[in-house]
This record gives C-alpha cells, sequence and structure tokens, in this order.
C-alpha cells in the first residue's frame, strides 16, 4: 500500500546504467504530470541529485516505465526516460539498451509476464523508436535469479546474464543516405542501428582517442568541435532540431588496442560516456560493416563471424551484429547485459513546488543534465 504522494518503484541496474524502473499504472498518464513527478523522484535539477534517487550523472538518472503490451508482437512496453541531472528536463527522444536489460527481469517479477523455467524470454517493445527486443534470462524454479556468473565491463562483480536480441530494424542504417558526410568541416559516418551515432576519427579531432573521460570533458575547444558537429548532423540524420536533445551520440573511433575491432569514447551527448551504451555499440558495430564508411583504416573487423569487440574506457562490449551487403541491412544484433534489483520498494518524492524549481547554482564543472 502506498499512500498519497508515494509511489511503488523498483531500483534497478541495467548494464553499466542505473534507473528507477515504473509500472505504467503507477505513474499519471499525463506526460507533464509525470515528468514533473520523475524530476522530484530523481532530485533534478540539482547536479549531486541530493534530494532523490539519481546519482548525479546521466547514467543513471535514468528511468523505465513498463506496461503489459496491446501488441500481440510484445509481451511488455518499455518507455524509456532520461531525467536531466541539473536542468528541469525529461526526454523521451532516446532509447536506452542498458537500461533495457532490467525491462524483462522487472516484467516477471512483477507480474506482467509469467516466468519459464529454467529462463524466460520477454518481446519487449521499445516505445521510444517503436522497435522489438527480445531478453533472455534465467528463471530457475519459476523465478528471477539476479546472481549468476557473468561479467561485463563497467560493472564490478558478476550477475545473472540478460541475452538481448534486436531482430532487423525497420529504418535505414545510414540516416543521411550516404556512407561519409563532412559535417561542419570533419568528414564522418552517420550511424542509426537503434541509436543515432555520429562516427568520428578521433585524430580529426586533434585527440588519441585513448583519453580517459574526464580528460576528454575537459577539453573546451573538442567540446565546441562536438557540439557543432552534433548541431549540423542532428538534421541531416532527420532528427531535426538536437540543441536540446539528447541524440544523437558522438563516438570517437582509434585503432583497437586490446584484441577488439576498435576503441571509442562516446560522447552521450556532452558528458563522456565512461563505457559505451548498447544501441550506441551496436550502431557503431554496424557502422563499422558499411563498406567506404570512416572505420575503415582504423577499424580491424574480424575476417568471418558476426562478433564485434567494441573497445571502451573501461573494457570492451561485444555485439552480433549481421549486416546484408549491397543495400546495406542490418539483419540481426545481439548483446550480452547484466541487470540486478537493487531496492524495491516506496519512493517519497520531492513535494511539488508551488513556483518553478530554479537550478542550482554550484562551483562544479556545469553538466548539461540530460546529457
Ligand atoms: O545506447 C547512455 C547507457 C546509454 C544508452 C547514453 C544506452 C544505449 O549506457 O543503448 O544504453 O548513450 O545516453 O545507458
Amino acid at each position: 500500500m502506498t499512500g498519497p504522494g508515494e509511489v511503488r518503484c523498483t531500483l534497478m541496474r541495467g548494464g553499466t546504467s542505473k534507473g528507477a524502473y515504473f509500472l505504467a499504472g503507477d505513474l499519471p498518464a499525463e506526460p507533464d504530470a509525470r515528468d514533473d513527478l520523475l524530476l522530484r523522484v530523481m532530485g533534478s535539477p540539482d547536479p549531486r541529485q541530493t534530494d532523490g534517487l539519481g546519482g548525479g550523472h546521466p547514467l543513471t538518472s535514468k528511468v523505465a516505465v513498463v506496461s503489459r503490451s496491446a501488441d500481440p508482437a510484445a509481451d511488455v512496453d518499455y518507455l524509456f526516460l532520461q531525467v536531466a541531472v541539473d536542468r528541469p528536463e525529461v526526454t523521451d527522444r532516446q532509447n536506452c539498451g542498458n537500461i533495457l536489460a532490467g525491462v524483462g527481469p522487472f516484467a516477471v517479477e512483477r507480474g506482467l509476464v509469467p516466468a519459464g523455467d529454467p529462463e524466460t524470454s520477454v518481446r519487449i517493445r521499445m516505445l521510444n523508436t517503436g522497435e522489438l527486443a527480445v531478453a533472455t534470462f534465467p528463471t530457475p524454479g519459476g523465478r528471477v535469479d539476479h546472481a549468476g556468473t557473468a561479467r561485463i565491463s563497467g560493472v564490478p562483480g558478476t550477475a545473472a546474464p540478460v541475452v538481448i536480441e534486436f531482430p532487423q530494424g525497420a529504418g535505414p542504417l545510414l540516416p543521411t543516405g550516404n556512407v561519409r558526410d563532412v559535417v561542419a568541416g570533419t568528414e564522418v559516418t552517420c550511424v542509426d542501428n537503434g541509436m543515432p551515432v555520429v562516427l568520428i576519427p578521433a585524430e580529426a579531432l586533434g585527440v588519441t582517442g585513448y583519453e580517459e573521460p574526464g580528460e576528454l570533458e575537459a577539453d573546451a575547444a573538442l567540446a565546441r568541435r562536438l557540439r557543432e558537429i552534433r548541431l549540423a548532423a542532428g538534421p541531416l540524420m532527420g532528427l531535426g532540431d538536437v540543441e536540446a536533445a539528447t541524440v544523437p551520440k558522438l563516438t570517437l573511433l582509434a585503432p583497437p588496442r586490446d584484441g577488439g575491432a576498435v576503441t571509442t569514447r562516446t560522447f552521450i551527448p556532452v558528458r563522456c560516456h565512461t563505457s559505451i551504451g548498447v544501441l550506441g555499440a551496436a550502431s557503431v558495430a554496424a557502422g563499422l560493416r558499411a563498406p567506404g564508411g570512416v572505420g575503415e583504416g582504423i577499424a580491424a573487423l574480424p575476417a568471418s563471424g558476426d562478433l564485434v569487440r567494441v573497445e571502451h574506457p573501461t573494457g570492451f562490449l561485444d555485439v552480433e551484429v549481421r549486416v546484408d551487403p549491397g543495400p546495406l541491412v542490418v539483419r540481426r544484433t545481439a548483446v550480452v547485459r547484466t541487470a540486478r534489483k537493487i531496492f524495491d520498494g516506496t519512493v517519497f518524492p520531492r513535494p511539488a513546488a508551488t513556483a518553478p524549481v530554479p537550478a542550482q547554482p554550484s562551483g562544479d564543472r556545469h553538466d548539461s543534465a540530460a546529457r
């Protein structure tokens, strides 16, 4: 039983992200009221999100809204919402494959989908993009088992594996229609295999691509160049004005150093990811398979098979991606993630403001919130 203003909520790690998971029926149906509530739940706007569940970084300020699906092709619907950290903003303009990893286990535990034995597959309609994903995870004896031996880069310890498969996507792999574009004076490849991403040779921006995320974030000239590229790439990729959006992501490419296919540093789009997003990596991997793209001469793709190992600041992410040549079509994408329930209970949101909440002045480096 929850009291007035209180909300049932599950806090989960999904892949390398962390978020608050809700049943859609527990949140206001009207988007403005829902977003206002979520800002108060997460503690935004505030660089540290001290008064809420958020962790003071876009990767830990995420929300999943889950419900039974009316679509016969899906078991559940998943809406991803990025809650800005230091701005009063909530956006549904991007998807999140890391938070997606927790959706299947959450749906079983909250009674939306019956558990199989020893594993369960949940068909998930991702409302942000309209695309489908199938998540398979262990449910021995008909119960979700969060413990396991799978390890993913960027997360300490081990947990149960969540295998996520994405069937063929509906949209074009190359949203500008070109395998290379010159955007704001820089040659790039714009790609979308579940996440719009601009691939940029790191060298073209005067960096090696092996720097630590903090070092890259501190580079004001680089930030300016990335912003110019993003604002120009958005309309070319059919995304319209992306000034306030968290897409497209920008991935710097450099030759692999640890046996993978490529080294990456990904801007999401202002903060530099400490690893890489799942769908972001799926787009990078598919983009490297596009003949003539900017990854040529940088990436070392395996001679055969679907596996592409994407190196990132804290390790690597393996993506299986099958791209048909000719008119480029991504047939299948698959990744292994882990997810873990951290807390389940009642969240007590900060009371609704009677006047607009001003962004907190802070001595900290300015974090452009949803970014
Ligand atoms: O690309 C961060 C994350 C993500 C997105 C971001 C993600 C994905 O790591 O599928 O998971 O790019 O904003 O959670």
